[in-house]
């Protein structure tokens, strides 16, 4: 449930138990309230990329939990004309309005089209998310168009871009630990050195100092919860909470070796151990407790379930 729910969740209990004002008034601030949220025009994410870096796949893995939904409008580009498409994500919880915007190499004969493109529509997005891949370093046609347009007359929007940089399980040496779904060691040090590289080709021409640059798998969901405390970030700070509320990320977990997620130390499950700490609960109900962050957090230290939930301090010790 998102902070807002939470929020919203207990301010109804309040409600309910308040003796000092009428039923029919609270029934009428109840209206008002569900009314007030509903009309919050949904989030508006303007995603900008080349054709398959990943965008589509991006936006179902960060909320549709990494199921595919169609989309009201398929296409975002015709035979030889670049436009921007506007349509309506239809999210697991809710709408996310996407500008799904040409990337810029995709015609460099139209390149000034396509900034104007850009001109007239990012101006409509709560928050901008700049994919590209993480193992591409030839980065000085971006950053000339970076700055043209940041440099310019977006330069106010310079603060809403968050960049993503997609397929990090495609990066050298592409020893993906299959088993756990994680980047390999020498993939988690050249994807570090991936993002530094952005970071400082990008910094120069942009107008204030970014520090939203952020490694991440749509196809694998690798540090999805990362990307989307990023685009929270960067999202206009009183309408966060309507993008929170779509979150719906898509689980690493599923597509680890379900034997090793099993597997990793069953001994202790749904049993007193041997020196009489309480229950541990079983491996399910604990990987429900879990954020997909926890998780991964666990996999990268080595960490099992069970342990994560007596350092927890959940087993009352
Ligand atoms: N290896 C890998 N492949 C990915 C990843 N994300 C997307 N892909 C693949 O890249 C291809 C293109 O993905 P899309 O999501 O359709 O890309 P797009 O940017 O929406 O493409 P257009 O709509 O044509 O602009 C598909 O085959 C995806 O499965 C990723 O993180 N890793
Ligand atoms: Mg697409």
């Amino acid at each position: 449930m998102s902070a807002a729910d939470k929020f919203l969740s207990s301010f109804r209990d309040a409600l309910k138990s308040n003796r000092g004002i009428s039923k029919a008034d609270r029934d009428a601030l109840d209206r008002e309230l569900n009314w007030a949220v509903e009309r919050e025009a949904p989030p508006t994410i303007a995603i900008i990329g080349e054709t398959g870096v990943g965008k589509t796949t991006t936006l179902n893995s960060l909320f549709n939990a990494g199921a595919e939904v169609g989309h009201s409008r398929a296409t975002t580009k015709k035979a030889d004309s670049f436009e921007a498409s506007i349509f309506d994500h239809s999210g697991n919880k809710g709408k996310v309005r996407v500008l799904d915007l040409p990337g810029l190499g995709e015609s460099i004969a139209k390149s000034e089209a396509i900034l104007e493109i850009y001109k007239n529509s990012l101006p409509m997005a709560d928050v901008i998310l700049w994919v590209h891949p993480a193992a591409d370093r030839m980065l000085e046609f971006s950053q000339r168009q970076l700055s043209l347009l940041f440099g310019g007359p977006l330069q106010h929007m310079a603060n809403s871009v968050v960049f993503g940089l997609n397929k990090a399980d495609d990066i050298y040496p592409t020893n993906w630990r299959r088993h756990a779904n994680i980047p390999s060691d020498e993939q988690l040090a050249n994807l570090a050195d991936a993002e530094q590289n952005f970071r400082s080709l990008v910094q120069p021409v942009l107008p204030s100092e970014t520090h939203r640059v952020i490694t991440y798998s749509a196809l694998q969901r690798y540090n999805l919860s990362s990307l989307f405390a990023l685009l929270m970030e960067a999202m206009p700070p009183n309408r966060r909470w309507v993008l929170e509320r779509r979150m719906d990320l898509a689980d690493f977990l599923e597509k680890a070796d379900q034997r090793f997620v099993q597997g990793l130390r069953p001994q202790s499950v749904g049993s007193v151990d041997q020196i009489g700490s309480p229950i541990v609960p079983s491996r399910s109900e604990i990987l429900a407790q879990m954020t997909s962050a926890d998780k991964q957090e666990c996999f990268e230290r080595g960490v099992s379930a069970e342990d994560w939930w007596r350092m927890r301090g959940n087993d009352g010790r």
